[in-house]
């Protein structure tokens, strides 16, 4: 029988056996959000702490993530589809960045919690942006950075929402493992997640 650690295992070694597992959990009455907090996030803790002493490699990071990505879509609908009342947010990773995990897990988040969410993906320019922001009439824009080498294109995607005429009228919240509220702040963004659920709980501030 399944349990949070021996799932928490198989996102660490990448083992495609762990959507069976998640799957146990379900059928078992496990909460998704205890599964997500108890077994998958910790286990991509781990991950990110194995590839930073280089305890692993990109291969391995792969397959954990691949791994990851199939159990949240196994516990998506358990968290809940709350209408788009709440307003529209416009979602996506910054360019020259694949990292999707979080932003994904903020996507699915903000709409159990009653948002619209138009998700563009990953590697997206500060121009495609803005026209997503003006083609669904975005109320908030968030944008997912996970690397020091691709975070300026936050701040470059504020100045297009700028020369677009669109700042005064779309929000900004921004969040990835090196942003700060610091830096949030000084690049002139409305709010900072620092994880998925503080997201959500800004993003309905700044709709308040
Ligand atoms: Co990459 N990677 N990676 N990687 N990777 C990191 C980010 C890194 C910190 C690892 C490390 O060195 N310890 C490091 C970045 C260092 C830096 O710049 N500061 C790094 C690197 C260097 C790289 C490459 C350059 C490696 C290489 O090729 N040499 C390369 C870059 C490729 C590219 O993007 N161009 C690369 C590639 C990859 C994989 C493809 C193998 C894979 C990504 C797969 C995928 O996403 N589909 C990968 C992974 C998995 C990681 C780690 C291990 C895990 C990231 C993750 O998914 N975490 C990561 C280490 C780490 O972060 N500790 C690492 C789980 C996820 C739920 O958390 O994304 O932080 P996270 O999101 C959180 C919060 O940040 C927040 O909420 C989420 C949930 O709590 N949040 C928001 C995120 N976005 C938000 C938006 C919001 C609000 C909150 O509002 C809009």
């Amino acid at each position: 029988m399944a349990d949070f650690e021996s799932l928490k295992k198989m996102i660490i070694d990448g083992n495609d056996g762990a959507t069976a597992a998640t799957q146990q959990l379900i059928d078992g009455g496990a909460a998704a959000r205890d599964i997500l907090d108890q077994a998958l996030l910790p286990g991509m803790d781990v991950v990110g702490a194995e590839m930073k002493s280089g305890d692993k490699f990109i291969p391995e990071v792969l397959l954990s993530a691949r791994t990851m990505q199939a159990c949240l879509d196994l516990i998506k609908p358990l968290l809940g589809e709350g209408g788009g009342s709440l307003g529209t947010v416009v979602i996506g990773t910054v360019e020259g960045d694949m990292h999707d995990i979080g932003k994904n897990l903020v996507a699915m988040l903000l709409s159990g919690a009653g948002f619209e969410v138009v998700n563009l993906g990953k590697g997206i320019t500060p121009a495609d942006f803005v026209a997503a922001c003006k083609e669904h009439d975005a109320d908030i824009l968030g944008m997912s950075g996970l690397l020091t080498t691709t975070i300026p294109k936050i701040p470059e995607t504020i100045q297009a929402l700028k020369d677009a005429g669109l700042r005064d009228k779309v929000k900004v919240i921004v969040g990835g493992a090196p942003v700060s509220v610091e830096w949030a702040n000084e690049v002139g963004a409305d709010a900072y997640g620092a994880n998925a659920s503080l997201g959500v709980e800004k993003c309905k501030e700044l709709m308040a």
